[in-house]
């Protein structure tokens, strides 16, 4: 179902990456409601293994999260009551819970003795999770993968990677009828925890035609949780698909949306300088790219900010904020798939060969490894170690930008033939974009009324004051547009809510 169960004026999800049950609630109390995001993603809530030292030196890894050894809900985010309360206080201010769902595999191979975050016991050699219960009869064996590793080892055979283990973890067989019933049974229960959707994990490595029958057998949405009667759980699949794979992403459209990967890394390599911005003019489709009903878009995700998945280092994120703000600003603006704005934490690279030693960081935790709460500062910024992409002045205000123009298309593009774009949405909001190295000077067609604007770059609008930058717009709807390379951000943005 490609629908988000979104309130209809707010349009954008937030990952909260590694955030904690209590603390997503909070947020969505003081800040995520106010500023008008749709939605959460949250990190896999199912119990995992506690990673400590599976190789020297690297400590709860962010990924043990996708490692799941049970379908408790208890993790390093929380237990199950508090996952509950953070999904009632969530809808009650209208921000939907997504759940990141590890449903392709269990865990890679661990010692017997190995701890997990809810407790429960399991064993990889004999690949028992009794906590499901799962056995080895629920996965795929050597009746299905063939390679002598029993891993995926080429991506272009579509049968190694759906029915071999991806990097060694126990890849469950999604055609059985019993562990299809598990599966359902734990949607289900989130469901009627008042959850609005899903992100499958790893969906390039599950068949879409058992993907299928999973989805067919959710429940609706319950209406004591204040959703519509008949309202269907939200699905996004990840699948990678850059082109060059037998598995393409539009296998998995009749399920639910799909992660658009192309899209990150078309524009990292347009605004890396790779590529010019006047041909982002028909961006979407006209590039390759899913119908827009069917994606879901985003600049970084939690795996290429840091190398893992797919994008390279084409891919931007929070360590090249200038350009990062641009593209974001560019993603939340244009008319194409629903937005997923990335929310980080901090880690210390340690780059060697060209590939991070440090990229298993996992969140700020305090000596006993618990996860840290973000401090909140004064400027609305986080602190504590979080990087909360989420809080930055010119990514908020875009999402306003992006609920104040939804329902309208794109009209009077412009550029300078390379690097410098402008563009308006009926009559509501325009934006220009300065990645050119000399100063954006032009007057141009805004499609809004005249009156004086305020820049929500530069600032806000304040007791009907602008605190960076104003626009005049003529009533012919020209407005003298002036941006310089050397100005902290290389956009200007304006719309109908912030006229004076
Ligand atoms: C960890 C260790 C491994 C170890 C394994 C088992 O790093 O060394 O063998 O545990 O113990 C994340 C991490 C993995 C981690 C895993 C489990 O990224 O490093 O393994 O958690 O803890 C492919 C998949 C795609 C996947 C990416 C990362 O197709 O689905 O790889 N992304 C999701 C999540 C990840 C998560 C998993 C899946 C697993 O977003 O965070 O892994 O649950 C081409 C192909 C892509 C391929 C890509 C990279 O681009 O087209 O399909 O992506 O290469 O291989
Ligand atoms: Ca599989």
């Amino acid at each position: 179902q490609h629908d988000p169960n979104n309130l209809s004026d707010r349009q954008i999800m937030v990952h909260l990456f590694e955030w904690k049950w209590n603390d997503i609630a909070d947020e969505c109390e003081r800040f995520l409601s106010k500023m008008g995001f749709a939605g959460v993603q949250v990190s896999p809530p199912t119990e995992n293994v506690v990673a400590w030292e599976p190789t020297p030196g690297v400590k709860r890894p962010w990924w043990e999260r996708y490692q799941p050894v049970s379908y408790k809900l208890n993790t390093r985010s929380g237990t199950e009551q508090q996952f509950q309360d953070m999904v009632n206080r969530c809808n009650a201010v209208g921000v939907r819970i997504y759940c990141d769902m590890v449903l392709n595999h269990m865990t890679g191979d661990w010692p017997s003795g190995t701890p997990a975050t809810g407790g429960s016991s399991f064993n990889t050699g004999s690949k028992d999770y009794p906590a499901v219960p799962y056995s080895t009869y629920d996965f795929n064996g050597r009746d299905k993968c063939s390679t002598s590793s029993g891993n995926i080892e080429n991506y272009g055979d579509a049968n190694q990677v759906r029915n071999c283990q991806l990097v060694g973890l126990k890849d469950l067989n999604q055609g059985s009828d019993y562990v299809r019933g598990k599966i359902i049974e734990l949607l289900n229960r989130l469901i009627s925890y008042g959850v609005a959707g899903f992100r499958f994990d790893a969906s390039k490595h599950m068949w879409p035609g058992d993907l299928k029958a999973i989805a067919d057998r959710l429940n609706n949405l319950p209406t004591d949780k204040g959703f519509p009667a008949g309202a269907r759980a939200f699905i996004y699949q990840e699948v990678i698909d850059l082109g060059g794979e037998p598995i393409t992403g539009a296998e998995y459209v009749g399920i639910g949306r799909v992660t658009e990967f192309k899209y990150g890394k078309f524009l990292g390599e347009a605004f890396r300088g790779r590529n010019q911005l006047k041909y982002l003019k028909n961006f979407g489709e006209g590039w390759g790219m899913l119908a827009s009903g069917n994606a879901l878009v985003f600049i970084d995700n939690h795996d290429n900010q840091r190398g893992h998945g797919a994008g390279g280092d084409m891919i931007l994120t929070f360590r090249v904020p200038k350009l990062y703000k641009m593209a974001v600003a560019y993603m939340l603006a244009w008319p194409y798939g629903f937005t997923r704005v990335m929310s980080s934490y901090y880690w210390e690279q340690n780059i060697v060969n060209g590939q991070d030693k440090n990229d298993w960081v996992g969140p700020p935790s305090d000596s006993n490894w618990n996860i840290i709460t973000p401090t909140i500062n004064a400027d609305e910024t986080c602190g504590s170690g979080w990087v909360c992409e989420h809080r930055w002045r010119q990514i908020y205000n875009m999402v306003k930008f992006r609920n104040v123009v939804h329902g309208t298309t794109m009209n009077d593009w412009w550029d300078n033939g390379n690097n410098q774009i402008a563009f308006c949405r009926g009559g509501k909001g325009f934006i220009a974009i300065n990645n050119d190295n000399y100063p954006l000077q032009q007057s141009l067609q805004t499609c809004l009324p005249s009156g004086t604007y305020c820049d929500v770059i530069s600032g806000d609008l304040v007791n009907n004051q602008c605190t960076g930058k104003s626009i005049t717009v003529g009533s012919d709807g020209k407005a003298f547009i002036s941006l310089s390379n050397a100005e902290d951000d290389g956009v200007i943005a304006f719309h109908i809510q912030s006229a004076i």
